[in-house]
């Protein structure tokens, strides 16, 4: 099985299925396609179907080409990623598909770079709704959460979706309150989380 991502510093839908895989215990190869260069004009049609990743190639037969359904193909293979409880499951989901369909603002103004340093945005109009909507998403998880410290109690695909947020607000230096900040400790020092980063350290490619 073989997943191919793009620039680690720089892909965040990369990074969601990168870490659903791994949290799942799923051993896989990878290949890391440089975005934005001609290499990958050449090699992203070859690997997946829509000519971007991630894609999950799990045989000759079968490759999957968007994150969501790479983290689905996850907890259909090893029951590993969505919440048991069929409430918590369905607002998982729920929480995954708006950060897969939404925070367009966010994703604009604040594009991932995991090791880079930028001047925080002026906070307003649509990057502001993002902000305040992620923060009221993240409070009304937890309010929801099983035992344990992530969004929803142990580690499950909603904290693979936004960890890329996490670092986005660490990367601009938004403000965050104190409930956010040390969700956000907690994400960045998850193992799978510090293995990405030391990976995406070895890319050559900034913003
Ligand atoms: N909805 C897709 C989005 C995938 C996506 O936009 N990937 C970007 C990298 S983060 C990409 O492949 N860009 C290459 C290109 O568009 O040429 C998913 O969730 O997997």
């Amino acid at each position: 099985m073989k997943l191919y991502v793009g620039t680690k510093n720089l892909s965040s839908w990369s990074m969601r299925a990168w870490l659903a895989l791994r949290e799942a215990d799923l051993p896989f190869e990878e290949e890391v396609i440089p975005l934005d260069t001609q290499a990958a004009t050449t090699r992203l049609p070859e690997v997946s179907p829509s000519g971007r990743v991630p894609a999950l190639e799990v045989d000759e037969t079968l490759t999957i080409w968007d994150s969501l359904a790479i983290a689905e193909w996850v907890t259909e293979t090893t029951d590993v990623g969505w919440p048991r409880d069929p409430t918590r499951r369905a607002i998982a989901r729920s929480a995954c598909a708006e950060m897969h369909s939404g925070f367009t603002a966010l994703r604009r103004t604040m594009p991932m770079d995991l090791h880079g340093r930028h001047p925080t945005p002026p906070i307003e109009g649509e990057l502001s709704r993002d902000i305040r909507r992620v923060l009221s998403l993240w409070e009304s998880l937890r309010a929801r959460a099983a035992s344990g410290p992530y969004l929803l109690g142990e580690w499950t695909h909603v904290d693979s979706f936004f960890a890329p947020v996490v670092t986005r607000f660490v990367t601009y230096g938004v403000d965050l309150p104190d409930f956010a900040r040390a969700y956000s400790d907690l994400v960045l020092a998850r193992p799978s989380v510090q293995v990405w980063f030391a990976d995406a350290k070895a890319d050559p490619w900034r913003l």
